[in-house]
């Protein structure tokens, strides 16, 4: 028998909800340890040298990285594919995975969830507005302008429901939970895409996940993840 999987990492991350939500489509059991890594102690630099979430552990293997976990979950439970079957929708969806992981990453999690809640709530720090402003008055209008062209009308990324939107629609969340809402008349196939991926059964159950851990005490989260996990 397998090892059974655990997560390391706080629900509040998209890619910690990413990794949750490709194993609830796939149906694997797993456990999720809702790490924060700007709280983890030393010996999590073990299992993650660069001090992120998420990191996969299943016995004896550990893994870090949402992209690295992705393929490791779609090579050994292949069922239901999250990536498309044919080279270019396959291609494309990892373009967009990357794009997400990176560029949007960089926008809408350092630059405006960091800024306006981390910093203020936990680390009760000041938020740079400079970064803020950037985020919201240049690049997030652009990446949107790019997006909008990109997605199709009334679908994915490519075919199904895909990686690549669970990324997107993750991180999408976390700029609401920072106060971002979509200018639907500026980007109304964006508007509607982003209500599509948060319907995909698997991410709005992770998505529900997150927001219950936010505002809570840090000492509670494994128990809410634990009973939410149960429940779900
Ligand atoms: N490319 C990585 C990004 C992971 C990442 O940046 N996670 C954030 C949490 S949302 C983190 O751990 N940040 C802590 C840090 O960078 O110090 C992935 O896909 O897993």
């Amino acid at each position: 028998m397998t090892d059974q999987i655990t997560i390391y990492g706080s629900p509040v991350s998209p890619y910690v909800r990413k990794v949750l939500a490709i194993l609830d489509m796939k149906n694997v059991p797993f456990r999720c340890v809702p790490v924060v890594p700007f709280t983890a102690g030393e010996d999590f630099v073990k299992i993650s040298p660069m001090r992120r979430i998420p990191v996969l552990q299943q016995g004896d293997f550990t893994l870090p990285d949402s992209t690295a976990i992705a393929h490791y979950l779609e090579e050994t439970c292949p069922e239901p594919a999250i990536y498309p079957g044919d080279a270019q929708g396959r291609a494309r969806v990892r373009w967009f995975e990357e794009y997400a992981d990176d560029h949007l990453g960089r926008n809408i999690l350092f630059n405006l969830f960091f800024q306006r809640v981390v910093r203020p709530r936990v680390l009760k720090e000041e938020p740079d507005q400079a970064l803020i402003d950037e985020a919201l008055d240049v690049n997030l209008p652009a990446a949107l302008d790019y997006l909008e062209r990109e997605v199709p009308e009334g679908g994915f990324i490519a075919g199904d429901a895909s990686v690549a939107d669970i990324m997107i629609g993750a991180l999408f969340r976390n700029a609401n939970w920072a106060g971002w809402q979509i200018d639907a008349a500026r980007w109304p196939n964006m508007a509607a895409y982003l209500t599509r991926v948060a319907d995909i059964p698997s991410l709005a159950k992770m998505n529900a996940l997150g927001e219950a851990l936010m505002g809570t005490n840090p000492r509670e989260h494994q128990t809410i993840v634990d009973s939410q996990l149960a429940a779900a």
